[in-house]
Parts: C-alpha cells; structure tokens; sequence
C-alpha cells in the first residue's frame, strides 16, 4: 500500500478516535459499565470505501432502511483507506464496523464476521456476470465463445487472490491456469485461433475482478487476440461497453451491486450470466465485537 496514503489516513482516523471518546455521554456511564455501547464507540459510524462501489450505494440503503441506524453515517473513503483502518482498529482490537465484501483477502488475514443483514438491504449471495458489447458475437465469434463459456469457483479466484498478495496478480493468474488446465480447456474447447486482433476487456479496481481479468486476459492472449485490461468505475464500465469503447467484461456483480447500472444500460449490453456465484456484500465486524446483526447496532440520540 502506499505509504502516505496510509500516513494520511491513520492521522484522519486517529483525529476521529479523539472525536468519538470526546462525544461520551455521561448519563449512561453506568449501563455502560457492563454493556460496551459499540454504536458510540464508532461515532454511528461505518467506515466505507469508494463513493462509485455498488456496497456503497446499497450502504446507504441498509442505512435508511433500518431503524436502529437513525444518525448513522457512512463514512466513504477507498478500499485501501478502508483496509488501513481497519488493521488499526485491529491493532488496538477497537470497535469498527466497515463495508465489507466476500471474496477478499480481509476475511484470511483478520477474524471477522459479516453483520446478519434481515432486512437483506445488503443483497443476498450473488454472482459476477460476463458482459459484452452488442455485436460481439458476430465480430469476434472466439472471444465470444471463450467469454461465454468462461465460469469459475469462489476457491478459484481466492487462490489468486492469495498468491497474488505476494507477487503480483498476472503471474498468480498464469499459476492458477498452469494448475487448472482441465478448466481453461473446458472454456476454449473447439475454440478457433485469431491472428493478434484487438480487445478491449475492462474491470474494476479490486482483488477479485483483477484476478478475473487477469485470467480471461491470458486465455484471449493464448488464442491470439491483443487483449488490453482497464481498471474503471463500475458506472464507467457499463458507459464504455454500452458506448462499444470496451468490448468485455467479466466483473460486474448482479442482480443488487451493479444492478442499477445493469438497469439504466440493459438494451446496450449484453448479458451472457454468471461466472462466479457466491459473492457476498455486508457490513463487517471484528469477531472481538459482541454483536452478530445489523440490528444489534443502536441509533444516535
Ligand atoms: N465490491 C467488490 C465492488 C464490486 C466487487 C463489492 C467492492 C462494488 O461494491 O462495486
């Protein structure tokens, strides 16, 4: 991570420390003695990543749905702000509660538990989905067929994911299909070589949609295409495959994260399904906090 950032950002989170045990109400110091007030703890507080994420767009949401987070507020930032936090809040084993994601690497290096969501505002498991630009299909018939037929596991990616902590996700991806021919094969069968045609695949700027387009990057390149991967927002993603700027892209996740912008470009697109299923948004918590559901958190009086 980038060192000033982190800088920057423990000196912001260490300003907002002050102000939360500033704000302690005296009047419950007495119920407070046996029963932590979290809530308070974390100033009503969820500790967010990037304004243009799809979990920060259904945070709000789950904010305005819930009663109990009457005075809440989310706090948007970036992932790496928000991961710096949290190995702070861990660090001190402080309260924090954070929008949090499946799959990422958070949930190996730290215990933690995703917040019971009842009112599901969060979204339920859903899927990575492969979209391409109308025409695809008739102008780059192979990449098509590979695109369509690309599918994978959650075990799949993790072990990226992982590796890739420690070199770098290009050289984690070209593992995983060393170790997974059977699979590569499944979704390049009978496919035809191209002699160095262009495409343009874009994704989004975290862990798990980096190693997709890493591996869908590698497989085009092996049957012959010149394959560029852009790192966007997930509204710009949508915009350039609709506006046939980008041809590809196996990232987006449906049918709540990115569904609003699915919704807004569904005629430009087209939706070739799920690639990977069991991805999981949630408000997170370490397991030292005492509370399992959103519900468990309390309004601001
Ligand atoms: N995420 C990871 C993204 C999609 C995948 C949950 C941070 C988002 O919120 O848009």
């Amino acid at each position: 991570m980038n060192k000033l950032k982190t800088l920057l950002i423990l000196g912001v989170s260490s300003v907002f420390l002050l102000a939360a045990c500033d704000n302690g109400e005296t009047e419950n110091s007495t119920e407070a003695q046996d029963d932590i007030n979290y809530s308070e703890e974390v100033d009503y507080t969820i500790t967010g990543i990037e304004p243009g994420a799809g979990i920060t767009e259904v945070s709000y949401d789950t904010i305005d749905s819930y009663d109990n987070l009457a005075g809440w507020n989310l706090e948007e930032s970036s992932t790496a702000g928000m991961l710096a936090q949290l190995d702070d809040a861990i660090k001190n084993e402080e309260p924090i509660v954070f929008t949090g994601w499946v799959p990422h690497h958070m949930f190996i290096e730290y215990d933690l538990k995703m917040l019971d969501d009842p009112q599901n505002t969060m979204g339920d498991s859903e899927a990575a989905h492969t979209i391409t630009r109308l025409g695809l299909e008739e102008d780059m018939p192979s990449a098509y067929e590979i695109l369509d037929a690309f599918n994978w596991e959650l075990d799949d990616v993790e072990k990226i994911m992982y590796e890739a902590e420690n070199s770098d996700v290009e050289t984690a991806a070209s593992d995983w299909m060393e170790d997974n021919q059977d699979k590569v094969a499944e979704w390049t069968e009978n496919v035809e070589e191209v002699n160095g045609e262009e495409i343009e695949l874009v994704t989004m700027p975290w862990e798990a949609e980096q190693a997709s387009a890493a591996v869908m990057e590698q497989v085009l390149s092996d049957y012959g295409y010149d394959v560029t991967v852009t790192e966007v927002d997930p509204a710009i993603l949508f915009e350039s495959i609709a506006g046939d700027s980008a041809d590809a892209s196996v990232a987006p996740a449906l049918p709540v994260t990115q569904g609003h912008l699915y919704d807004k470009h569904e005629d430009e697109v087209v939706d070739l399904g799920s690639n990977l299923e069991g991805l999981q948004n949630g408000f997170v918590v370490p397991e030292y906090m005492d509370i399992d559901s959103i519900e468990d958190l309390e309004p601001k009086e």
